[in-house]
């Protein structure tokens, strides 16, 4: 559907007008001690993994509104991560939910995505939900069950759930537990927490050595009294406890209101805790919203605590994903609008002189510490991410190359209107 020369013909339109763009910026940072190639480097390097769920439309619990053209097999949501990685260049990696992304035909998958430089990120396994022919059932919790064979099961699954991931190529799993109460005294705190514990002490074990442990936190839903693990706390409370291939995984939408997720984000990587990040946003819960819709300069923050993060601690390497899930939006537009808004906010994060902020904390310099972060955030960059996706191959413009070239349409030509895809 897209190749270099599609792209090629697509940039020559709007070349002349974003290297204009581009010098005029270059020009303005020039009086900053920056290296802007250094920067532009950086952000081609950066990748966002697309999870398989959010190809489709879904995200809600009432009405799904499908658009038509979602895949609805892993070959097909491997290729649409394709699509968006040909436009972008900057999505080159797929994260799986199993089971319904389990591959009939492991090398088949693997070779599809390498040809479309594709690679398989971290792989999710899924106790909230009983499948069917399942002889025990996580209404009451998985890995916290108070029933033993229930946790078993569980457990159990999240090392296939490895198996699969190995067989792919993953080097992490991702446990997102829908575990907990939602009525006072249904269940012991220190119970549920410790059978957990040991559950995933059991995971842990069979975790190959090269492979990380992400584990989310959520403060509710789909249980409304307590979680299991409600908070980054009891994650690194877990992590630690497990070991150093454990690490927390922050998820934005897993936030009260007005938590102060970039104090979260600079402590866990002190700790080297880090482990990861899904991206979207949340406005009240976990509301599954377009990362930075809504608070671009807490998602810039959060970027300025991860830029100095990654230079000054020695926090392991990070998985970056995006975690959303849309039902008014076309899925894959989505995705294009929330690479580009990370990507933006890393930029500006990158333009910091943090060395210069430094002085200023050290002599409270409040103003001027205000100052330096708010000329970064107020800097328009879109001209360094533009660059980024034209100097990896990429077309300048994803969202309306995939307009313009009619993706969504021809999707549909392909698949048909009726076919939906799996997830969430
Ligand atoms: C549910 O809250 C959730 O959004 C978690 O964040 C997981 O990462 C995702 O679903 C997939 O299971
Ligand atoms: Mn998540």
């Amino acid at each position: 559907m897209l190749n270099k020369e599609k792209i090629a013909s697509f940039n020559e339109s709007y070349l002349a007008t974003h290297k204009q763009n581009l010098n005029f910026l270059g020009e303005n940072l020039s009086k900053k001690n920056l290296d802007l190639n250094n920067v532009i480097n950086k952000l081609s390097d950066f990748q966002i993994a697309i999870p398989s769920w959010a190809l489709g439309t879904g995200g809600t619990r009432f009405g799904r509104f499908p658009l038509g053209g979602e895949p609805n097999t892993l070959e097909e949501k491997i290729k649409d991560v394709g699509l968006l990685h040909a436009l972008n260049r900057s999505s080159g990696a797929i994260s799986l939910h199993i089971p319904w992304d389990i591959p009939e035909d492991y090398k088949k998958m693997k070779s599809l995505a390498h040809e479309l430089d594709i690679n398989f990120d971290a792989v999710n396994s899924n106790t909230f939900q009983d499948q069917s022919g399942g002889t025990h059932s996580y209404k009451f919790g998985s890995l916290s069950h108070i029933d033993k064979a229930v946790r078993k099961k569980a457990i159990q699954h999240n090392k296939e759930v490895i198996d699969h991931g190995v067989k792919l190529g993953s080097k992490a799993l991702t446990v997102w537990l829908a575990d907990g109460t939602s009525f006072a005294g249904q269940q012991s705190f220190r119970g549920a927490f410790q059978r957990t514990l040991e559950s995933l002490q059991d995971i842990y074990a069979h975790l190959p050595a090269d492979w990380k442990l992400l584990i989310e936190y959520k403060p509710y839903e789909p249980n409304f009294y307590s979680m299991v693990i409600p908070d980054w706390g009891t994650s690194h409370l877990i992590s630690s406890e497990l070991g150093e291939q454990a690490t927390t995984l922050v998820d934005l939408g897993h936030h009260l209101p007005n938590t102060n997720i970039e104090q979260i984000v600079a402590i866990l990587m002190h700790l080297n805790k880090l482990g990861g990040f899904h991206f979207n946003e949340s406005k009240y819960g976990d509301d599954d919203l377009t990362v930075g819709s809504l608070k671009p300069y807490q998602l810039f923050l959060i970027f300025c605590e991860l830029v100095q993060g990654m230079e000054e601690t020695s926090n392991p390497d990070l998985s970056w994903m995006i975690d959303a899930s849309h039902n008014l939006k076309d899925p894959m537009e989505d995705l294009l609008q929330s690479v580009e808004t990370i990507k933006i906010a890393f930029a500006k994060a990158l333009l910091v002189d943090y060395n210069e902020l430094k002085t200023f904390q050290q002599k409270n310099d409040v103003a001027a510490c205000q100052s330096m972060l708010q000329d970064a955030f107020r800097t328009d960059v879109r001209a360094l991410v533009v660059e980024s996706y034209y100097a990896s191959g990429g077309v300048i413009d994803p969202l309306k190359a995939y307009r313009e070239l009619k993706i969504r349409q021809k999707l549909i030509e392909a698949r048909g209107v009726d076919s939906k895809s799996t997830g969430l």
